[in-house]
């Protein structure tokens, strides 16, 4: 298809500074041809067929996983690289200390000298996506040109992708321009450069997800919390979940976790067959875009259309609903084989692997069968719980937003923060063991706040005090809580049996939110005790209930000192406000 629609376009929308913008970088590239992605079924199952007879793509058993396919990326290349993304604003206070920032003008050289020529021979890409609902006020569109046909199938199942996106840039003008070369997959020759002030982002040298559709981590989350401070709104790593209670009322919640510590199961929840009654149902799973409403309470919507989920893990007891959703119509990367060709990972409870994620007879001196960030792509609308309300162009309300880490101490189950700054604060002093989403070692405690230490992109500093100056606008803000799925016994035991029993902490917190729920006033905050928690048919024992629900001063006095310390590498970007805070908790643990 590629070398036959050589620079030619069926699509009559495209405006002015889209075809500029192309054409120039069609200069720089000087790739083959120019495939301008319609988003239509007939380009995806096309795009497809390319990739299966490049050998790129793996069909899998057709009789047990229909329309599912297996790509296998190169060995260096399997997770989000945090030390070669960077955050390229004219002044690097802006950038803060959470980012690495490197000089605009720098950057671009940089970036061009890799650019230059690396389309050769190859096929470039026009992807057009909308992230949110087409017809939204919140959504925001881009632009991403790419010279990998496994990013555009995956970009068309994450987003709102083609002709109508192409169009509302048209009658918008504005759009994020993404540029994405896999180049030769050299580590060496591997940037993610972001530049906020010109709304663009330039990624060379990786086809992993996080890295390469641009839509998701780069646009969703490091471009768009920059536009939101600018416009007034927030971008965040958060998953947004409907809860309906056994009376009919739905209420929704957006929780951020850092990357592999369950966003995704969240929110998918099964609730416990001890909980009749209960129905859950998906907005989002990994980005919420948060908009105060005229009604002054927050509104979410989700910027994507699809989920990268992590795959090891999932099984019918952990996430029935994404177990079964993976099934059919859905693209694996990096997962492992059996002898009848179908996928497997550890945690799948069944099956036996034959060939590892790399393609090797399966060996386990090489480690797991499949990488532990093997992940699954698929639509949202396949979700059996998908939210009717997930295309609103209006988003959903928010009554609470939770905060969480993976943490195997200090963290109780659950509390509750005091008022919005407080939130605040819980929120920027998430800190979390370590996940193989991104290279580096895991298990190693570090602070994340707001679960976006890879995905602000902007100064913490700046961060804190804009979402401050948002609650002073909600008249109705949502109550703010911390949990921690993850504490741990003396043995090294999870306490918590988490995943669908998950549900008996967030029902506490809407009966919070709705006045009909009591709680115990701590230092950190308000604690639920054991009988206030629904533990029907649940078996805990009483002691372990005990330290899921405990507050040990003397351990929160040495996290508050750390917490403020983190805060001083922020000078004084930190808001004074939220020192404040700090300094309040401290006084109430003294
Ligand atoms: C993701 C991540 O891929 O957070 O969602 O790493
Ligand atoms: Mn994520």
């Amino acid at each position: 298809m590629a070398t036959a629609a050589a620079h030619a376009h069926p699509l009559s929308s495209i405006s002015k500074p889209v075809g500029d913008w192309v054409h120039s970088i069609a200069e720089l590239t000087q790739p083959e041809a120019i495939h301008w992605c319609d988003g239509s079924d007939a380009e995806y199952r096309q795009l497809m067929t390319e990739l299966q007879q490049s050998g790129e793509l793996l069909k899998l058993n057709p009789e047990h996983f229909p329309n599912c396919f297996l790509a296998r990326s190169h060995p260096s290349d399997v997770a989000r690289v945090e030390h070669l993304t960077f955050v390229c604003t004219t002044n690097p206070e802006d950038a803060g200390p959470n980012n690495h920032w490197m000089a605009p003008a720098d950057a671009h050289a940089k970036m061009r000298e890799l650019f230059k020529g690396c389309m050769k021979g190859r096929t470039l890409y026009v992807v057009p996506y909308c992230m949110g609902p087409i017809d939204s006020p919140y959504s925001r569109c881009g632009v991403e040109i790419t010279d990998s046909a496994y990013v555009v199938i995956n970009m068309a199942l994450m987003t709102r992708m083609g002709r109508a996106a192409l169009e509302r840039i048209g009658r918008e003008g504005s759009f994020v321009k993404g540029l994405h070369s896999t180049g030769e997959l050299d580590p060496n020759r591997r940037f993610i450069m972001h530049f906020p002030e010109e709304l663009a982002i330039e990624s060379f040298g990786s086809g992993y997800g996080g890295n390469a559709l641009l839509g998701k981590k780069c646009h969703a989350l490091r471009i768009a919390s920059y536009q939101a401070r600018n416009e007034g709104w927030l971008a965040e790593h958060m998953l947004i979940v409907g809860l309906q209670n056994p009376q009919g009322e739905t209420h929704y919640i957006a929780a951020a976790f850092p990357s592999a510590c369950g966003k995704t199961n969240l929110a998918m929840l099964i609730p416990p067959g001890s909980m009749p009654g209960w129905k859950v149902f998906t907005v989002g799973d990994d980005i919420a875009w948060l908009h105060p409403g005229p009604d002054g309470r927050l509104y979410a919507i989700n910027p994507e259309a699809g989920y990268f989920g992590v795959v090891p893990g999932t099984n019918p007891k952990t996430n029935r609903n994404a177990y079964e959703m993976i099934r059919r119509d859905t693209l694996f990367t990096n997962v492992a084989l059996t002898a009848d060709n179908d996928p497997w990972w550890e945690g799948l409870e069944g099956g036996t692997p034959v060939i590892d994620w790399q393609g090797r007879p399966y060996d386990t001196k090489h480690g797991p069968a499949a990488h532990p960030n093997s992940r699954f792509t698929v639509s949202a609308k396949k979700n059996p719980n998908y939210s009717p309300e997930a295309d609103s162009p209006r988003g959903v309300p928010i009554s609470a937003i939770v905060f969480g880490g993976r943490r195997r101490g200090v963290a109780p189950l659950v509390y509750e923060a005091r008022d919005w700054n407080h939130g605040v604060l819980v929120g920027a002093s998430v800190a979390s063991e370590t996940t193989a989403a991104a290279i580096g070692e895991a298990g190693v405690l570090r602070r994340d706040p707001m679960a976006m230490k890879p995905f602000a992109g902007y100064n913490f500093g700046d961060y804190w005090n804009h979402w401050l100056a948002i609650g002073a606008k909600l008249k109705h803000p949502p109550r703010i809580y911390h949990v921690n799925w993850f504490r741990r016994d003396a043995n090294n035991k999870f306490l918590w049996p988490g995943f669908g029993d998950n549900l008996r902490v967030l029902e506490w917190m809407l009966k919070r939110c709705a006045g009909a729920a009591e709680a115990t006033e701590t230092a950190i905050g308000y604690l639920p005790r054991a009988k206030d928690l629904n533990l029907a048919g649940l078996d805990i024992a009483a002691s372990a209930l005990e330290q899921l629900l405990s507050v040990d001063a003397r351990e929160w006095r040495t996290e508050a000192a750390d917490m403020g310390r983190y805060m001083d590498e922020f000078g004084a970007r930190t808001p004074a406000a939220l020192r404040a805070e700090v300094q309040a908790l401290q006084q109430r643990l003294a």
